[in-house]
């Protein structure tokens, strides 16, 4: 287990936080996310998510959203492109085709999935379509971690890499296991999991961690209890989609995500101060 600190990310990881970028380039060379996040009642959760997809700074990001709540996202996020799916009028996620999600993620380099889609019946049998489908790197969050619940052990294991952000709640319900449990052992049923897996398990929380496939764990020492309100983790969530999309291996994008994302709440804490710290400022830290 290693702290994650700049060093660690610099020495142990090979990855520089700065993420200088090469004269010649253009928007092509810095990926293109999928961001399938946002219904009608949590249109923010949306809206955060692909804004720091964007900030990560890769090159392009398509925001999907079900086709009857278009119009009213227009223009929310000047930057991203909007693509709308057909949601039988529901205006939600649960008659969304998931070939529909896989068509649209050709060409892109990494997809994020769940951040305010809501929960709905068939919901496993929706994201084992995704999760089997998507050739492309994966971030799973929120309402797309319930649709996974334990059902991880009848699935096959993904090629491509897929990198899990549950908070304690959401990993209690992916490993039946009580918050109580996964707190007395973050270290322990985050690594569980990620090598029975084969994923990249970030579990959220005071000093997160990042447990890769391999057994290797990272506790991150960015980060401060102002971040503990709502939006922080659809922020994390296009944040390490974004990263993966510029070609970072999972345990990369997850390690040098969490630790942005802390610093980010940190440099936003001493100038607003904790109490008032808003998810949405946080994207004005991501440097
Ligand atoms: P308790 O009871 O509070 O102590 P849910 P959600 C527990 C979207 N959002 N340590 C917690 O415990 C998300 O993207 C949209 C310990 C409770 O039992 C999702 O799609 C927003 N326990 C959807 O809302 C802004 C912890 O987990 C349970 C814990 C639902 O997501 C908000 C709550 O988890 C939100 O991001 C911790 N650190 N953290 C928007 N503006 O559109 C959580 N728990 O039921 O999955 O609810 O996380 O709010
Ligand atoms: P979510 O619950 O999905 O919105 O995610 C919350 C985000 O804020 C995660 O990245 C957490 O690690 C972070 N966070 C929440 N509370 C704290 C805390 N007390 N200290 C540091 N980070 C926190
Ligand atoms: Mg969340």
């Amino acid at each position: 287990t290693f702290l994650l600190y700049e060093h660690t990310l610099r020495e142990r990881l090979g990855v520089d936080p700065a993420r200088p970028r090469q004269p010649n380039t253009h928007k092509g060379t810095y990926g293109h996310v999928l961001v399938a996040a946002g219904s009608r009642r949590m249109s923010g959760a949306g809206i955060l998510c692909t804004k720091a997809a964007l900030r990560s700074g890769c090159g392009l990001v398509t925001w999907a959203v079900p086709d009857h709540l278009l119009e009213s996202l227009i223009g929310h996020v000047p930057e991203a492109m909007l693509a709308g799916v057909a949601d039988e009028k529901r205006g939600d996620w649960s008659a969304v085709s998931p070939h529909e999600l896989l068509a649209l993620m050709e060409g892109k380099q990494a997809v994020v999935i769940g951040p305010g889609i809501g929960r709905f019946s068939e919901d496993f049998d929706w994201m084992k379509a995704l999760w089997e489908g998507a050739a492309c790197p994966l971030v799973i969050d929120a309402d797309g971690l319930n649709m996974l619940a334990d059902h991880l052990q009848k699935w096959p294991r993904r090629q491509a890499a897929t990198v899990l952000t549950p908070h304690p709640g959401e990993m209690s319900r992916l490993m039946n296991l009580s918050v109580r449990e996964i707190q007395a052992d973050r270290i322990g049923t985050a690594t569980q999991y990620a090598v029975e897996f084969g994923v990249t398990l970030v579990l959220k929380g005071a000093q997160t961690v990042i447990a890769t496939p391999d057994g290797t764990a990272f506790v991150n020492t960015t980060g401060n209890p102002g971040m503990a309100t709502g939006g922080m983790g659809d922020v994390l969530a296009g944040l390490i989609a974004g990263l993966l999309a510029q070609g970072h291996e999972a345990k990369q994008a997850a390690c040098l995500g969490v630790w942005l994302h802390g610093r980010a709440g940190d440099q936003a804490a001493e100038k607003i101060g904790q109490n008032a710290l808003l998810a949405g400022d946080l994207i004005h830290f991501l440097t």
